[in-house]
């Protein structure tokens, strides 16, 4: 059976190496010989595309046939990365397409580094997105992905003497070959205007809005491909365009630019991702990006539905759609305009379709973070969604009133409406009350939810907020991130870890194993080669790959205190100073992250790195005890390629502000020791990996909170703390800035007056902790069995797993169970 297998494989190379000619020839138009790598790229990826779309026509089918309930994942943000490996992962065809390629003298792994990053997404909330759905694939949830195809994602970062600069980024310049354009599937979206109220009969009206202006939305098509190809999804993208392409008689009067004024303002919707992560969001082209996309899906969705079961009124019965945060959360006005307006369906009736439909769930309790839109804009764009959220409001606080009489405060808390600073709507409180179920994504997130942002809501709704803690997709994060490690995995467990991951506790019995630690530190090395070879290539700077890796890779912000990180890189660097001949353990330090545009104090802390950096990594006294990196550009890939060769993951947001992370997730399973605060889905990770396995420092939430109570002056802190006092005392005396000494005065005020962020409050233990690991460091075997266990107990943050919860808590659909 050996000689028919290699038979088989044999006979599948040359079936795809022809099939790439063949796309070469008819699809790119080229010849073998002038062939560019981009071309090779664009053949290699729709030849495996054509296998996808049998499989995604067959799912498709069945779920037609089956009359199965939907998902529907509404996200203004998918930041899916490339996809060519992930796709051949998951077809299981990686090892057949390189032999396949090879045939034809053209390497994979070049192919792969060609294909841009699709970055339709700020961070967390955006990869979550991605994960989720390639999660629903793989358990076979018939599910559609709906956002927005933005021509440019997430801005390009280029550091210039250590300040970002952002650059549009251009991911669509080559051609997209995984995408279908469907110009067929488009609808019509509808801004301002006027409200007509036509009697139809004694008693009623109906309402026709007739909007002021009108832009098309176009489907754009993306196969998802679950694990084995078992389910193929389908994330469908709405680009936007004029109803009409330009104005002949504007144009042929010499109007040239006046003639595409339409389009251009149809088409900027679409243009660029919002770069908003956590900063408010004010502008009106943001409110616009986020109906644009609702309607679109909203008008398909129901669209499909009356063709799969011929009436409305079964929407609830056959469709789940998730909110991804409040981004999306206008979808609850548009719904019930789309029942009231257009299929007529009673208030009542319309209003309980519409919670049994929706689902939202809450990624950040950041005030800043939570949108608010202003009443006179919602008007004025939305003229008819304004009314029905009055309506929705009306009826919700009368119901209040009549159970809490004369209780003011409450009234205006629940309320959809904030009076507060003008007045504005919540999006927040819509979201909620518009569905059956709220979620948060970490347990500690999930009670800060109930007992802060939406306390009252909750205890007038008690049974509406669950938890479901995030989880990550294994398959990328794992099998196509980290081939090597995976192999040892599947040597070990064998091939069943590839298809549960609870079966990684089955290393646990191997974590003292002397010679599995070995192979397992292996592979590491292996990691932490590859990297050391990129920062030479990207920076010009020489790591050590024995020197421990301690990575800190996520969005540059306050709250994720990459300034306790450096302001500890400071310390350290002083002690290294002042007892040179001491055993310290050499330590590379690794950031990367985006700031956001307009937020100076994070592209302040990017600049004190790269300047802290300069100073460190030249001073001949610290030889390569200590290096700092700041890799520009962080993107999926490059986490991709840093995650599986770090040895620290630094996890130190301020407790209480980080809703859940992923990152810390990534780490995990692939080994890495967290130091982290007790934040988000660290204190998960802590309770399954075990104290001694992670190293938890600093306030919890409920002292971070207590602590702002009496006040944010660190003084006495300082006074208290000689490392931080000499650290502060030299960044402000412009030790690291010599150009500009005052360069660092106002950060270093705000940290001794005004530490909102608790950096000063936690600098001690953090410092104290991470000579702690450094201890670890110089004992491997301890070392390796602590960064085995972590990845033999992480199985439960995998992304399969928060979907079934989803499945069974919030959507009510059946989930694959590998072991049915
Ligand atoms: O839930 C995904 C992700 C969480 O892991 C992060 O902790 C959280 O910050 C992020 N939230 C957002 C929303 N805006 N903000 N901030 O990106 O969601």
């Amino acid at each position: 059976s050996r000689t028919v297998d290699t038979e088989q494989n044999d006979a599948d190379v040359v079936a795809l190496r022809d099939a790439i000619l063949d796309k070469l020839t008819y699809h790119v138009g080229k010849r073998r010989a002038v062939a560019t790598e981009r071309d090779w790229l664009i053949a290699t990826a729709v030849a495996i595309r054509d296998l996808i779309v049998d499989r995604w026509v067959s799912s498709t089918e069945a779920t037609y046939q089956q009359g199965a309930k939907r998902v529907y994942y509404l996200s203004l943000e998918f930041l899916i990365g490339r996809l060519l490996f992930d796709n051949l992962n998951n077809m299981n065809m990686i090892e057949t397409m390189r032999a396949a390629l090879a045939g034809l003298d053209v390497d994979l792994d070049k192919l792969r580094a060609l294909e841009p990053d699709a970055a339709l997404g700020n961070g967390g909330l955006g990869r979550l997105a991605a994960c989720f759905m390639e999660s629903m694939a793989t358990l076979d949830i018939p599910a559609h992905g709906y956002g927005i195809r933005y021509e440019h994602g997430l801005f390009r970062q280029v550091v210039k003497n250590g300040w970002q600069h952002e650059y549009p980024e251009d991911w669509l310049a080559m051609g997209n070959p995984w995408e279908f354009h469907r110009p067929e599937v488009s609808y019509n979206i509808g801004f301002g205007g006027s409200i007509e109220a036509v009697p139809i009969s004694e008693a009623a009206v109906r309402h026709v809005w007739h909007p002021a202006e009108t832009v098309e939305a176009v489907g754009y098509d993306t196969p998802v491909v679950g694990w084995r190809g078992r389910r193929v999804n389908t994330l469908r993208l709405w680009s936007a365009r004029s109803a009409d392409p330009l104005r002949l008689d504007a144009f042929n009067h010499g109007d040239h630019a006046g003639a595409l004024a339409e389009q251009v303002r149809a088409e900027s919707i679409t243009k660029v991702l919002y770069p908003s992560d956590a900063t408010a969001a004010g502008q009106e082209l943001r409110l616009r990006q986020e109906y644009f996309f609702v309607s679109a899906s909203l008008q398909d969705l129901v669209r499909r539905h009356i063709r799969a079961f011929g009436h409305i009124s079964s929407l609830p019965d056959k469709t789940a759609i998730q909110l991804n945060d409040t981004h999306p959360a206008i979808a609850v006005a548009e719904l019930m305009r789309i029942l009231l307006d257009v299929h007529q369906i009673p208030w009542e009736e319309a209003w309980r379709m519409t919670q049994a439909t929706f689902s939202y769930t809450n990624h950040t309790l950041l005030p800043e973070a939570l949108e608010v839109w202003p009443v006179p804009l919602m008007e004025r764009l939305l003229p008819r969604h304004m009314q029905i959220i009055y309506l929705i409001n009306a009826l919700h606080l009368g119901k209040v009133r009549l159970e809490y009489p004369s209780d003011d405060r409450l009234l205006s808390s629940v309320s959809m409406i904030d009076e507060q600073q003008g007045r504005r709507v919540r999006m927040s409180h819509l979201a909620f009350l518009g569905s059956h179920r709220v979620n948060g994504v970490s347990a500690l997130h999930t009670g800060l939810m109930r007992e802060t942002v939406f306390r009252d809501l909750h205890n007038l709704f008690p049974e509406r907020i669950v938890n479901v803690t995030n989880g990550i997709a294994f398959r990328r994060w794992l099998f196509e991130a980290n081939p090597r490690l995976t192999r040892l995995l599947t040597d070990t467990v064998g091939p069943k870890v590839l298809e549960d991951e609870n079966a990684l506790t089955a290393l646990r019995p191997l974590a003292s194993d002397r010679a599995f630690q070995k192979r397992f530190a292996a592979c590491r090395y292996v990691n932490k080669l590859a990297l050391a070879d990129l920062i030479r290539r990207e920076l010009e700077i020489r790591v050590d790959p024995n020197a421990l890796f301690d990575v800190h890779i996520k969005r540059i912000h306050e709250y994720k205190r990459q300034l306790l990180n450096i302001l500890e890189a400071i310390a350290l660097y002083n002690a290294i100073r002042a007892r040179p001949m001491d055993d310290w353990a050499p330590r590379v330090k690794i950031f990367a992250g985006k700031a956001a545009a307009s937020y100076y104090q994070a592209k302040l802390v990017i600049k004190l790195i790269h300047d802290v950096a300069k100073v460190v990594n030249n001073d001949p006294t610290v030889r390569n005890i200590l290096k700092i990196v700041f890799l520009p550009n962080y993107s999926v890939s490059l986490a991709e390629m840093v995650i599986p060769a770090s040895d620290v993951s630094e996890q130190i947001s301020t407790a209480g502000m980080e809703a859940s992370g992923t990152g810390n997730m990534k780490f995990a399973l692939n080994g890495a020791l967290t130091v982290g605060t007790l934040d988000g889905a660290n204190v998960e990770i802590a309770e399954r990996v075990g104290m001694e396995n992670i190293h938890i420092f600093g306030l919890t939430a409920d002292k971070v909170a207590a602590r702002r109570q009496r006040g944010l002056d660190a003084g006495d802190l300082i006074a208290a703390s000689p490392a931080l006092s000499e650290v502060l005392d030299s960044v402000q005396a412009g030790v690291f800035s010599p150009d500009e000494p005052d360069r660092y005065r106002g950060l270093v005020d705000s940290l001794r007056y005004h530490d909102y962020f608790l950096v000063c409050a936690d600098f001690d233990h953090y410092f104290a902790t991470q000579r702690h690991i450094a201890d670890i460091w110089r004992r491997p075997e301890e070392w390796w069995q602590s960064a085995i266990l972590n990845t033999a107990n992480v199985g439960w943050f995998s992304s399969d797993r928060s979907i079934r919860d989803y499945a069974t808590d919030v959507w009510d659909v059946p989930a694959y169970q590998a072991s049915a």
